[in-house]
């Protein structure tokens, strides 16, 4: 039997843990791997990855069943496809602000009829050729999700939840922090106030909400309030968080 896609995964009933990798190192992939979570978000928007060091990523990932999630500098169709040619599970597009930057990320992710995607068959995702049904398959082997971290966004949220072909709408609290004037302070009870109105907006269009929670502490909250999909920390922090753990717990002091 196949294992599910990202695709299915995002539809179905389980609650999907996840995380950030800054760090352009498969170990840490593969780390990130054994430690459990579903799947990692790759970040090329604020990490230093090329698109070589996304592909190492990728594979790491790919050998322990890690989904992998790209999220790209921009909404830019080129590189929206480079990621996917890769075999990456998905496809995260981070400021997306309307309803039409939405269904152009779409376009960008998708082969026609659905979309605009560059074709070539002969790439990694398309198993270099040897997978006869590619083209077709991509719709569930693609996973489209889009950020919503700006004032506009939350404006068009309606209209965003409707566009055909996203199988999630992601919430970035730390960007939505400094859009509402509230800059950083994610707990905020604006930013969460935002925060719930789109998770459950989402809810009503019976479409994945997923969130970053710096804090894995804030998951189950996120669980229980319908959010399927929670990023939490960054490879960064979390190997920070533990490295001055090691160092206080060996000098006897309280961890920090
Ligand atoms: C945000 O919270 O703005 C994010 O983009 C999460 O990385
Ligand atoms: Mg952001």
């Amino acid at each position: 039997m196949t294992r599910p896609s990202l695709v299915e995964r995002l539809a179905g009933p389980d609650n999907l843990l996840g995380t950030f990798n800054l760090i352009p190192s498969p170990e840490v992939i593969e780390l990130i791997a054994l430690a459990g979570f579903d799947l990692v978000i790759v970040d090329m928007e604020h990490g230093p990855h090329q698109l070589g060091q996304v592909h190492a990523a990728v594979l790491a990932a790919d050998a322990h069943g890690l989904a992998t999630v790209v999220r790209v500098r921009s909404l830019d169709p080129p590189a929206i496809g480079a990621v996917l040619d890769l075999g990456a599970s998905g496809v995260l597009v981070p400021h997306v602000e309307s309803a039409a930057d939405a269904a152009a990320v779409v376009r960008s992710a998708r082969f026609a009829p659905e979309g605009e995607r560059g074709a070539n068959p002969w790439v990694r995702a398309g198993g270099f050729g040897a997978r006869q049904n590619w083209f077709a398959d991509t719709r569930r082997d693609v996973a489209v999700l889009v950020m919503i971290e700006g004032k506009n966004a939350l404006a068009d949220l309606p209209r965003i939840l409707a566009v055909p072909g996203l199988d999630a709408v992601f919430l970035g609290p730390v960007d939505l922090s400094h859009a509402l004037g509230v800059p950083g302070r994610i707990d905020h009870p604006t930013v969460l106030a935002a925060l719930e109105r789109a998770v459950d907006l989402a809810a009503a269009r019976q479409l994945t909400a997923g969130v970053f929670a710096p804090e894995p502490a804030a998951a189950p909250g996120w669980w229980r309030q319908g959010v399927r999909l929670v990023a939490c920390g960054v490879d960064t922090g979390l190997i920070r968080s533990a490295l001055c753990g090691a160092v206080a717990v060996a000098h006897g002091r309280d961890q920090r």
